[in-house]
């Protein structure tokens, strides 16, 4: 039996709207991560997420958020010791410099993690997916590890 063409209509629609997406590369494609991993603290503590990330564009690119489905609530957070005192806040973006590099690390831009559901214990690996600016998504996986890794 022959497909309806209707059905052959839509698989050719399917199939130009991933050769089109591709052709238009977003920044999440443009953008590597590697070392992801979270640092679990013990109880309801806010777990921090690290990454390095490079950019292959000729562009800047900015991560603009994260969320993920193993925890109630995901933000990026920046961390200083202004006056001499550890602090931190709650940031809109984080740049990555055309053909550079940036990377969330302790003491400086992390993703704070919250309310995870259910715990995430050291072993654990987590799917976070990251916002990029331009609205494109990258999914990356974390690995969790103890609270005293370095
Ligand atoms: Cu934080």
């Amino acid at each position: 039996m022959m497909p309806r063409p209707s059905l052959l209509a839509a698989v050719a629609a399917t199939l130009w709207l991933l050769i089109a997406g591709s052709a238009i590369a977003g920044d999440a494609d443009t953008v590597t991560a590697s070392n992801a991993w979270i640092r679990v603290l013990p109880g309801n503590l806010p777990a921090g997420a690290f990454a390095d990330f490079t950019n292959a564009s000729d562009h800047a690119v900015a991560l603009t958020g994260a969320s993920s489905t193993r925890y109630g609530q995901a933000m990026l957070h920046r961390s200083s010791t202004e006056g001499g005192m550890g602090r931190m806040e709650a940031v809109d973006k984080m740049e990555i410099p055309a053909h550079g590099s940036a990377k969330l690390s302790p003491g400086a831009y992390h993703v704070m993690l919250m309310q995870a559901k259910p715990a995430v214990v050291p072993g654990d690996n987590v799917v976070i997916t990251l916002s990029f600016s331009d609205g494109s998504h990258k999914d990356v996986t974390f690995q969790a590890r103890p609270a005293n890794a370095l």
